[in-house]
């Protein structure tokens, strides 16, 4: 793995020169303010600081099995109070540490509050991190004592909250498989933090939002089940280019199925004084663009379908593909944090058919058990865009903050 740090006057500028430098695969791990000092500070502005990572790519393979590794399975039994084979742990057929008590218990709560601070104090675990790596490439991991039990007792902590967060176990597993190396080598419970934190940010990748540099109008779908936030979403994401970045915008909706539907994306037209116009069919979409291409942005509503309705399935398919190639596109699924994860796998498959798509994960309010976001993004290896946390347009919408769930994941506090 690769890390630095970058420096720009906005943050987005410090992230492009990490990409230039560490290719557009690079993920963000930290984000720091730097507020001038000294004596002219009033008249220097605040720069943002960045450090970024890259993995090689045989690094981030999927780990080979272990000979004791968990078998992985679709669900996770969060009932069982069964041993947790922690495949890195085992080292080849020795005994299986037993997976710690529940929450509940005194000492865990104890526990759980150190690793909240540590997570509050990540960013300054990370920078000794990299200031110690740079000092010492050779030796990437310093020796403190052989396989200390408060490190063992905190890779036990790691894992169990990861799961209680709903994190597949497969993907547990893989998260956790060098923080065993670590351990051995006796480093640090903060250096295995940062590990682990820095694993999981590289697995959930850089989010990506609308790219509003290609050719004008850019045509932005939402395809998602009922229910799930999709025309909120629209009107929140829409909101923010129209007011906050002064674009141009315009509103289609072929969600012709329920008549309160295409109202309640009239009301938010209405209010972003933007057009709004119902289409039918990829003729009428293609008749509609045109309309509108003065526009920076068209946002196509779509209806929810049952996975049964192989039917509606198609017709949204022929929409989507039948816009006319000249225009560029891009398509979010719309999913709720609160769906069951065997359900998300399946509505990941059946609106892969559809076209590719980036995530929008919507109602995070709603729970606080965020692990389904990473197997969903880990299952269907589309990216991550944004997230909202609330019914309130356009506040209640944030592009994916990576680092904040991976520390609420970890066990952080939720904000
Ligand atoms: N709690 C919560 N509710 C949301 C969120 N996003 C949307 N909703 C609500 O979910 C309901 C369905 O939203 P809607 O946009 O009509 O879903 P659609 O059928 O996918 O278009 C509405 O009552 C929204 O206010 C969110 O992030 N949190
Ligand atoms: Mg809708």
């Amino acid at each position: 793995m690769t890390i630095n740090k970058y420096q720009g006057k906005t943050k987005e500028e410090a992230i492009e020169k990490a990409k230039k430098e560490l290719g557009p695969g690079a993920v963000v791990l930290n984000v720091k303010e730097i507020k001038p000092k000294g004596m002219f500070k009033m008249m220097k502005s605040i720069t943002y600081e960045v450090t970024a990572a890259m993995e090689e790519k045989e690094a981030f393979a999927a780990s080979p099995a272990k000979p004791n590794a968990a078998v992985a399975r679709d669900g996770i039994n969060l009932a069982a109070d069964e041993e947790i084979p922690f495949s890195g742990l085992t080292g080849g057929g020795g005994p299986m540490i037993a997976a710690p008590q529940r929450a509940g218990s005194m000492k865990t709560e104890k526990s759980n509050e150190g690793l909240e601070k540590r997570l509050e104090n990540l960013s300054n675990i990370l920078e000794k991190q990299l200031s110690a790596d740079s000092a010492k490439p050779e030796k990437p991991v310093e020796p403190q004592q052989p396989a200390n039990s408060e490190g063992l007792q905190f890779v036990k902590m790691l894992y169990r909250t990861l799961l209680e967060n709903e994190v597949n176990e497969k993907y547990v597993n893989q998260i956790m498989d060098e923080a065993e190396k670590i351990l051995r080598s006796g480093s640090s419970v903060d250096y295995i933090l940062s590990n682990v934190y820095q694993k999981m940010i590289l697995k959930f990748g850089q989010p990506s939002v609308i790219d509003l540099n290609g050719k004008k109008p850019k045509i932005v779908f939402f395809i998602g089940p009922t229910g799930v936030g999709k025309t909120t979403t629209i009107a929140k994401i829409a909101s923010r280019y129209k007011v906050e970045k002064e674009k141009k915008v315009a509103f289609l909706t072929a969600d012709t199925y329920r008549i309160a539907a295409t109202e309640q994306l009239r009301v938010y037209a209405n209010i972003l004084d933007a057009p709004m116009n119902i289409i039918y069919s990829a003729e009428e979409l293609n008749a509609a663009v045109e309309r509108a291409a003065d526009c920076d942005l068209i946002f196509v509503d779509t209806a929810g379908f049952s996975h049964r309705s192989s039917s509606q399935c198609d017709d949204m398919k022929k929409l989507i593909q039948g816009l006319d190639e000249g225009y560029e596109k891009e398509v979010y699924l719309v999913v709720s944090a609160t769906t069951k994860y065997r359900d998300l796998l399946e509505i990941a498959d059946i609106y892969k058919e559809i076209a590719d798509y980036k995530l929008i994960f919507t109602k995070l309010d709603e729970t606080t058990t965020y692990g389904n976001i990473l197997n969903l993004r880990l299952y269907s290896g589309a990216k991550l865009a944004y997230m909202t946390t609330g019914q309130n347009v356009p506040d209640d919408l944030e592009e994916f903050d990576t680092q904040k769930i991976v520390k609420q994941l970890l066990g952080g506090r939720a904000n």
